[in-house]
């Protein structure tokens, strides 16, 4: 305690953000006696470069804000209505201990389901504490589907996820095809690298429905329609083959499967594509035409371009235009996608293996919760997650966790949309309050991150409670770490050597290739023979139509726009949507306003089979005609009725990976005094711990 009269001392820590965002930067953090009164860019690491983003600039607003969770509690009126008494850990934990226990020996313990995603944690905070608790008990296993599973599936299958060009080496290319991602919002750190590319003369080209900032700085901006890359990319290729422009040489060598790839690009030309995908003929030929010529060149492949049904299809033709190009084995060269694994970590320190049990695709949540195929889920624990807004089919996912038969816990760091309907609610720390490995996604880093503050309230991390839940069910053994610190120790002593040690010492560790592997020359496929499959045969038997095949777009004259829900600067996927914002309104183009009679901030009315939704409209030509965009990661209580764009979202899956298709969202639009039904509001109440 410092002396009355004393000034407060300022002191700076470093750590690491381990948020769901691929640049992992270090941070610069300022105290005032114990709080957190600045948190900056560290200069120390060359992708940070001294500046963060807005929303980690802000983020001591979440730590200290109204909505953080301070202490367990249990509900006390009806689900969902946010009414809570507050308890202790003890009471807390012995409360979810003996109704696992009971769910357990009575409805078997698959019939308890771990709700997690994970995406802004680290080694410490998911897959540890946590694996050894659920799968020595034998829940039912979670199939974390929601982000880059068709991605993911794409290039596990042409390249067993080979690590991609990093940031870094964007400057070498000629050419960059930066193909649904928007770094300008989702992964700011890219940005300098690009600019600094174009200024050595790259032709940057951009296929995004929206006209974000990088396509407004691009050299062609290729305004695609959701869910139609697919056809734009086998274009290409089959101008590749078709015009003697395939690279033989490399095909023979590094590949197999270039024949069935060529096959299934062969009905799509130029014009056949261009008019699926909303496009111009003309400059998807001149994009091809520069692509074969132009070396060393670069295809970004994002997430953007994966929430829809040819999601998976659609990233594997993307990802094989430099093997069919022979873009490799040059720097800036190739492809670049989630370098997340490009460590070859093996998470060794969890000895557990996943049992066999029941597989749950988490994009079917609202659906196994409400008509069960088979065994119903009767206890649900959520952590590192936020169901109820960010999954499909929401309207399906609030009536499964409004069961009042459903045991219900939420463990997070602030009263999100899911706790609301807890049974009961367990505060986390937050990354400045506990240790956590933050791996990079866009460069290749890895840092450890520390405790910058003392746990605020009685919140507790992961380990703590996870390993203390396995001590109440009388599930741990000898060697289990006693709590974060210990579990931290395990993980380093773990992890490869070097690696282990430059984390002790500096806090991050030195990574392979020096961080810039050349693909194809320090970096080769990882797949069983290391060479790359264009057509992998498990990929081709799980899609419907088959590996490439397109889909039909979804839109019915009913419902004819396609609502999509891109990544937005105020968020990280629903993360920080507690904090106060500018009113979220829908974007929509003005041409589609004008032939609904629609003008700036008229009060909307979205709808489809599944829901609908009340929100004001906002009114753009930065959004192709026939699209309309709702940001991600928004709370109920962005919105007039109290749903969100994924009240809207089907929940089908994508074509490959069992991914999301939010994106396949279909609906009408029109103003509310026309027309308009009433509907009750459901916005969520006040939330109350007592
Ligand atoms: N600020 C911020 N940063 C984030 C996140 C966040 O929520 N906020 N989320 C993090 C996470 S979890 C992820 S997965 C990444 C995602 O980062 P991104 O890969 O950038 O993903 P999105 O923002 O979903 O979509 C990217 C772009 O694709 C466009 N798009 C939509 N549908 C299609 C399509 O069918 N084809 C094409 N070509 N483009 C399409 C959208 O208009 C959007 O501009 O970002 C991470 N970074
Ligand atoms: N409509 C639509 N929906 C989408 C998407 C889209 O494009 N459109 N994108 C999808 C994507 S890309 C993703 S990645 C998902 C992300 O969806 P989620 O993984 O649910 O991500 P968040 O919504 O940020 O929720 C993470 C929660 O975990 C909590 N948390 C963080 N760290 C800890 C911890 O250490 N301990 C505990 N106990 N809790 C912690 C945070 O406070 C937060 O509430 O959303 C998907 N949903
Ligand atoms: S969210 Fe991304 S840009 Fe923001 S501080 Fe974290 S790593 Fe950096
Ligand atoms: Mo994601």
């Amino acid at each position: 305690m410092a002396k009355p009269g004393a000034a407060p001392t300022e002191s700076h820590v470093q750590t690491a953000c381990p948020l769901d965002c691929p640049d992992a930067c270090t941070l610069d953090v300022t105290l005032r006696s114990g709080r957190i009164t600045k948190i900056d860019g560290s200069k120390d690491n060359h992708i940070t470069s001294g500046y963060i983003c807005a929303k980690v600039r802000g983020f001591h607003e979440r730590i200290y804000g109204d909505d953080r969770l301070l202490y367990p509690a249990v509900r006390r009126g009806a689900k969902g209505k946010g009414q809570f008494r507050r308890v202790s850990w003890d009471d807390a934990l012995d409360l979810i201990a003996e109704k696992m226990r009971h769910t357990r020996d009575t409805d078997g313990a698959e019939s308890i389901l771990p709700l997690c995603y994970g995406g802004s944690n680290g080694f410490m905070t998911q897959d540890y504490a946590d694996a050894i608790l659920f799968r020595r008990l034998g829940t039912s296993r979670l199939l974390r589907t929601v982000c880059a599973a068709p991605t993911g599936a794409a290039n596990m299958g042409l390249y067993g996820k080979m690590a991609s060009v990093v940031y870094e080496d964007y400057p070498a290319a000629k050419m960059i095809i930066i193909w649904g991602v928007n770094p300008g919002v989702s992964g700011i750190h890219l940005m300098p690298f690009l600019k600094e590319a174009r200024d050595h003369g790259a032709y940057v080209v951009v296929l995004d429905p929206r006209a974000t900032t990088v396509a407004r700085q691009a050299d062609l901006h290729l305004a695609v329609r959701p869910g139609a890359d697919l056809p734009v990319a086998l274009a290409i290729h089959r101008h590749l083959f078709e015009e003697g422009l395939a690279d033989q040489a490399f095909l023979d060598q590094h590949t197999t499967g270039a024949a069935d790839l060529r096959k299934r690009a062969e009905p799509w030309t130029f014009a056949r594509a261009a008019e699926v995908s909303g496009l111009d003929a003309g400059q998807l030929r001149g994009l091809a035409e520069r692509y074969a010529k132009t070396s060393p060149a670069l295809v970004k492949c994002g997430w953007g371009l994966e929430r829809n049904r040819n999601g998976g299809s659609a990233a594997a033709a993307v990802l094989a235009l430099p093997a069919v190009a022979g873009k490799f084995g040059v720097r800036g060269g190739g492809y670049s996608m989630s370098n997340a694994a490009s460590w070859d970590i093996d998470r060794t320190w969890l000895a557990d293996a996943e049992p066999p049990t029941r597989a749950i695709n988490m994009n079917k949540v609202g659906r196994l919760l409400t008509e069960p195929e088979s065994a119903p889920v009767n206890m649900l624990f959520v952590y590192n997650c936020n169901p109820v807004a960010i999954l499909p089919d929401q309207h399906r996912v609030i009536r499964g966790f409004e069961r009042e038969d459903l045991f219900t816990v939420v463990f997070d760091q602030v009263m999100t949309d899911s706790a609301m309907y807890a049974d009961v609610v367990l505060p986390a720390t937050t990354f400045m309050e506990h240790y956590d490995f933050a791996r990079g996604y866009g460069a290749i880093t890895l840092q450890l991150g520390k405790p910058v503050i003392d746990a605020v309230g009685e919140s507790r991390p992961n380990s703590d409670v996870f390993l203390e839940l396995s001590r109440r069910l009388e599930l741990s053994v000898e060697g289990d770490p006693a709590d974060d610190l210990e579990a931290m120790l395990a993980v380093l002593g773990h992890l490869p050597e070097q690696i282990g040690n430059d984390l002790r010492e500096n806090w991050t560790a030195r990574p392979p290739y020096d961080g810039r592997p050349v693909q194809f020359v320090d970096v080769f496929p990882k797949t069983a023979d290391h060479k790359v499959n264009l057509f992998p045969s498990h990929l081709d038997q799980e899609a419907p139509l088959g590996l490439y095949g397109f889909q039909v777009d979804p839109a019915t004259t009913e419902f004819p726009l396609a609502l999509i829900s891109p990544a937005s600067d105020r968020t990280i996927s629903s993360t920080l949507g507690e904090l106060a914002r500018p009113e979220v309104r829908l974007d929509i183009n003005p041409g589609d306003a004008a032939a609904r009679g629609i003008e700036e901030g008229d009060s909307l009315r979205m709808w489809n089979a599944l829901g609908e939704v009340h929100i004001k409209a906002h009114l753009t030509h930065l959004l192709r005609p026939g699209t309309v965009a709702m940001p991600k990661g928004v709370w109920r209580r962005h919105s007039a009725n109290g749903y969100t764009s994924n009240a809207l979202s089907p929940d089908t899956l994508s074509d490959l990976g069992g991914g999301a298709c939010f994106n396949d969202a279909r609906v009408q639009v029109e103003r509310r005094d026309v027309g308009a039904r009433p509907t009750g509001s459901r916005r969520p109440p006040p939330t109350t711990i007592e």
